[in-house]
């Protein structure tokens, strides 16, 4: 297959997303074969019910099969399950946990973005577009201890949705960083509001939107991973206020605990948003 490298094309963005899990996942899951044969057992099943109930056909086989292949093709993997996906298996993982909400990571996020201090200005171009942010806040533990030194990665599409890394044309950590918490836990990040983002509508999974009639929004969001010495990092997104898919993401990710409260300030605006991390487990 031959990416066109210039446009931000479905298969573009797919094969990098695809590209970056390979590399960045170190998949061990150790799983033992009663439970793995248990498993394919169940998700088999459900799918053979389905057949059954709605006396799926030879031609509708035929397009799934073409259809799954396509998803191969373009890369889409990583973006079919974190939307479609990923939210049950995050539900799941932080059931037992106390502090913030967390929510998916998503088929973006790249590891070791540049270490800016407490008070950091993401890396953006020259006039780059939006409307300017400042995001602060403080981590602390449940117990309400201030965390020194937490780091927050926050990466986040840019004002026409596109990320760097994934889309063409974008310097490479642009509006990616690693934010180190001052001693009292505190943070300042001075960014650019992100656009409601739009997942690709020429490949595989714009093409399961339109044959389903469904719509491709996100609401706009930023994403963070933070953590601290002793804690449990979580990964996380922010929400704003009034966007109209807050209600209704294509990926199932917003929680009310997620939507933030900005203030509009000279020149921008600015939000307090704290973050609370659970002690890490003790055995
Ligand atoms: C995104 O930016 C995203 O956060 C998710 C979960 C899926 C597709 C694109
Ligand atoms: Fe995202």
């Amino acid at each position: 297959m031959t990416v066109d490298e210039s446009v931000a094309t479905a298969a573009a963005s797919g094969a990098n997303a695809t590209q970056r899990f390979a590399t960045d996942k170190r998949v061990v899951a150790d799983t033992p074969p009663e439970r793995v044969s248990m498993l394919a057992r169940e998700v088999l099943s459900a799918v053979h019910a389905t057949i059954r109930d709605h006396q799926v056909t030879y031609d509708e086989y035929n397009a799934l099969k073409s259809w799954l292949i396509q998803v191969g093709q373009d890369g889409e993997w990583p973006l079919f399950l974190d939307v479609w996906v990923e939210h049950v298996v995050e539900e799941v993982a932080s059931e037992s946990r106390d502090g913030s909400k967390g929510t998916i990571e998503g088929p973006y996020y790249v590891p070791e973005a540049p270490e800016l201090g407490s008070e950091a200005w993401l890396p953006t171009r020259d006039g780059e577009q939006g409307t300017p942010l400042l995001f602060e806040g403080q981590v602390r533990s449940v117990d309400g201890t201030p965390l020194s030194g937490a780091t927050l990665e926050i990466w986040h599409a840019d004002a026409d949705g596109f990320y760097s890394q994934f889309a063409p044309g974008i310097p490479e950590w642009n509006l990616r960083g690693t934010v180190t918490a001052d001693a009292d836990g505190r943070f300042h990040i001075h960014t650019m509001k992100p656009a409601p983002y739009q997942i690709p509508t020429d490949g595989a999974c714009g093409k399961l939107i339109s044959a389903a009639g469904w719509h491709p929004w996100r609401p706009a969001h930023l994403h963070l991973k933070v953590g601290a010495q002793g804690c449990q990092q979580i990964t996380t997104q922010l929400y704003f206020p009034g966007d109209p898919h807050n209600d209704d993401d294509v990926a199932s990710a917003v929680k009310p605990e997620l939507v933030l409260d900005p203030q509009d300030i000279d020149g921008g605006q600015q939000v307090t948003y704290d973050f609370v991390l659970d002690r890490e487990a003790t055995s």
